[in-house]
């Protein structure tokens, strides 16, 4: 098989309400679409769900078209691939990049699953026939407004909820919660807002019986996790830390986490989210599935992964009304008493809408074999 076509737009859609975490806010998401076609006459979409800025990771949307251009087009247009194996070795070369890589391997799984007539879900090894969801709630000023988005959603069906926490946003949050609401499934995300000097208030955390604490320190690190870990009786959860199972293993190695956060995007694609998936599953290590706001398509390859039997714990997938007025899919991907069901037509399960997504591009790029 080779790729004939690749064309990537950048859109971008208004969230329904701001989302605030420790290093960032967002009113609107922009990410590149990439859409492919092989010589084979079949067509498939991706989503490169990376952040405007570099405050969770170190790429951004201008990074991820620059690499999609000007690195990933030439390596893999018009070139010979026999598998997904293969076709990631193309670029193999390309250090880092994980975002951009993960909208063009998905395109690529979407097309061969649509090739072969098969559910995406079906082809990575997904069992399940709903997913878990859960809900990820931004930093809110006011803690009154924070405490009726955790009302509604769990009046929703949605199966935990995760407060996104940070310096001044803590302790009296999770606190909150707790009083208000008992024992609901919840858990923090941090960000890698904290170091080892704030230790009293990871261990003030420590004592609300939370699934799990999400990446307290920092982005980059695995070794201060892991000091922390044994120190704490919640597990701590990887999210910026890992990018690829070479990592998760190391992380497992060193007891730096006892829950992986999986996000396509981060670890570069579809493929290396199953390795890692398969990895904890062989270590009994709980694995669920992140998210980065994605638009219908990425939701639809988060919803995919998600169906794989290690995926023990609810994921931040949710419906997209969480965070769209109106997604770029048909139908829309909808949450019912806090779950998802794993569509059965070829390739994602849902159809991309092209006028939609033409009224929201701001740029478009595109290149046929020669
Ligand atoms: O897709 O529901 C979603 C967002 C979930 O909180 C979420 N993602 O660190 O896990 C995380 C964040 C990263 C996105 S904000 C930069
Ligand atoms: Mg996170």
């Amino acid at each position: 098989m080779k790729l004939h076509r690749i064309e990537l737009r950048l859109t971008r859609l208004p969230l329904v309400r701001p989302f605030r975490t420790s290093s960032s806010v967002k009113s609107y998401i922009e990410h590149i679409l990439v859409r492919v076609e092989t010589d084979s006459g079949h067509s498939g979409w991706g989503e490169c769900a990376s952040p405007s800025d570099p405050y969770y990771c170190p790429e951004t949307v201008a990074t991820c078209w620059h690499m999609l251009k000007d690195f990933l087009t030439p390596l893999t247009l018009g070139k010979e691939w026999s598998s997904l194996d293969d076709f990631v070795h193309l670029y193999r070369k390309v250090k880092g990049n994980n975002f951009a890589k993960a909208g063009l391997e998905m395109a690529c799984w979407d097309a061969v699953a649509r090739s072969q007539g098969q559910p995406l879900a079906a082809m990575l090894g997904g069992t399940r026939r709903e997913i878990a969801s859960g809900v990820s709630l931004g930093i809110e000023k006011d803690l009154g407004v924070l405490i009726a988005l955790v009302e509604q959603y769990l009046a929703e069906g949605y199966r935990r909820i995760k407060l996104k926490v940070g310096p001044g946003h803590d302790v009296e949050v999770v606190s909150a919660v707790r009083a208000k609401f008992g024992a609901i499934p919840l858990q923090v995300d941090a960000n890698s807002a904290y170091t080892l000097a704030d230790f009293d208030i990871l261990k003030a955390l420590d004592s609300f019986d939370l699934l799990l604490i999400e990446q307290p320190l920092a982005h980059d690190d695995m070794i201060d996790h892991a000091r922390l870990q044994a120190q704490m009786k919640t597990p701590i959860c990887l999210d910026e830390s890992i990018h690829s199972a070479e990592d998760a293993r190391k992380a497992l190695e060193i007891d730096a986490g006892r829950v992986i956060n999986i996000k396509v995007s981060r670890v570069g694609g579809l493929r290396e989210a199953k390795a890692i998936h398969d990895l904890c599953l062989a270590h009994k290590i709980p694995v669920w599935c992140g998210g980065m706001h994605e638009f219908g398509i990425g939701r639809a390859a988060n919803v995919a992964i998600a169906s794989l039997p290690g995926f023990s714990l609810p994921g931040d997938v949710s419906g997209s009304d969480k965070y769209y007025k109106t997604d770029l899919v048909e139908p829309t991907i909808v949450a019912k008493c806090g779950e998802i069901t794993v569509p059965s037509g070829p390739g994602l399960g849902y159809e991309p809408i092209l006028e939609r997504i033409d009224r929201v591009t701001s740029r478009y790029h595109d290149e046929t074999a020669k």
